[in-house]
């Protein structure tokens, strides 16, 4: 099957079903009156408030589990693409969804480079081509204390790595997003907010965890732009800035890749970036977050999990570490 997005990307996943249907807000609000989680099949639900739940989009969102997938209720399309942090498009979280359909993500090259056998320049098309996308459903918390479950659709970051063949002497990976000041206004102008372009990394391990993917889609469609379009990598465990959007260039390295958070703030961001309930962040406690979506003032913040609750996954990668230290 061939699905072709706003974008004009194509995927062909056979484990994806037909693009839903696009309602207006009014629309929504009528259907979701009185449509509960039950409804709903293939093991997802969504919270009764849900903007986005009618039997039509249920059918639309039934798949199998994909291995790792939380079974909590997943968060509304209309959060996850209108309350965003993209600052390329801007600084506010509805800025991005905004903004973000400026920019052309086609033709699109991602280049692996660095210490491998194998570099290479791909196509998206080509880089995609040879994998199976699977649909996982994630829990994602932003540093700022924040957090969605969001139905990801991708592949584990460790294909690219093992077909691109790494060197014996290759210790961390290093990522980067699209430099395009003429389609990405937070790039040009009197106010820039970061230093560009925006940089991550992850030590090769956690590169190649199973948990890590690439995602070229949410729910049951290609990413849209303000989710990080056509590529953007999605580390569960870690705080949401981590998952690097619009990737160009993935670079095996040697040594601690610089990563863009922490040269904007290396007190309040570190390198490893894994949710920890125990750190707060020097201006707020990481203790608790607000689940988006679920409204209303008088609803209780949730406990953050460590490792945003895939420490039986992920606790092991760091054992002997202090993650105070390695925050
Ligand atoms: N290139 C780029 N990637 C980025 C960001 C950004 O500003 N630029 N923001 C990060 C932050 S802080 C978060 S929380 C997530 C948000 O992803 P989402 O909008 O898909 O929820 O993207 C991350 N990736
Ligand atoms: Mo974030």
């Amino acid at each position: 099957m061939i699905i072709r997005s706003r974008n004009g990307n194509d995927i062909r996943p056979s484990e994806i079903t037909p693009k839903q249907v696009h309602m207006n807000r009014r629309e929504l609000m009528g259907k979701a009156a009185g449509l509960g989680a039950g409804a709903l099949a293939g093991g997802v639900s969504l919270p009764l408030a849900s903007l986005s739940s009618s039997p039509a989009q249920a059918a639309a969102l039934s798949f199998e589990k994909g291995k790792f997938s939380t079974s909590e209720p997943v968060t509304a399309r209309e959060y996850v693409t209108t309350y965003n942090n993209y600052y390329e498009f801007g600084v506010d979280k509805g800025d991005p969804g905004q903004n973000a359909h400026t920019l052309t993500t086609k033709p699109w090259t991602v280049k692996v480079e660095g210490l491998v056998a194998k570099p290479a320049d791909y196509a998206l098309e080509d880089f995609v081509k040879p994998f199976t996308l699977e649909q996982r459903i994630y829990r994602h918390r932003c540093v700022e204390g924040w957090s969605m479950v969001i139905p990801w659709v991708g592949f584990p970051l460790a294909k690219v790595l093992e077909r691109a063949e790494p060197l014996g002497s290759a210790k961390f990976v290093a990522f980067e997003t699209l430099m395009r000041p003429a389609e990405m206004p937070g790039q040009r102008g009197l106010f820039q907010p970061l230093e560009w372009p925006y940089v991550e990394g992850l030590r090769i391990d956690e590169a190649m965890h199973p948990l890590t993917l690439l995602a070229t889609g949410i729910f049951d469609e290609t990413l849209p732009n303000q989710n990080g379009a056509p590529l953007r990598l999605v580390v569960p465990w870690k705080y949401g800035f981590k998952g690097i959007k619009s990737i160009v260039r993935i670079k095996l390295v040697d040594n601690v890749p610089p990563t863009t958070w922490n040269i904007q703030n290396s007190n309040e961001y570190g390198f490893y970036s894994n949710v920890n309930p125990e750190v707060d962040h020097p201006r707020w406690s990481q203790k608790t977050e607000r689940r988006i979506g679920e409204g209303g003032l008088l609803v209780k913040r949730r406990e953050t999990l460590p490792f945003n609750g895939y420490a039986d996954e992920v606790a092991s990668l760091y054992s002997g570490m202090d993650l105070r230290k390695f925050f």
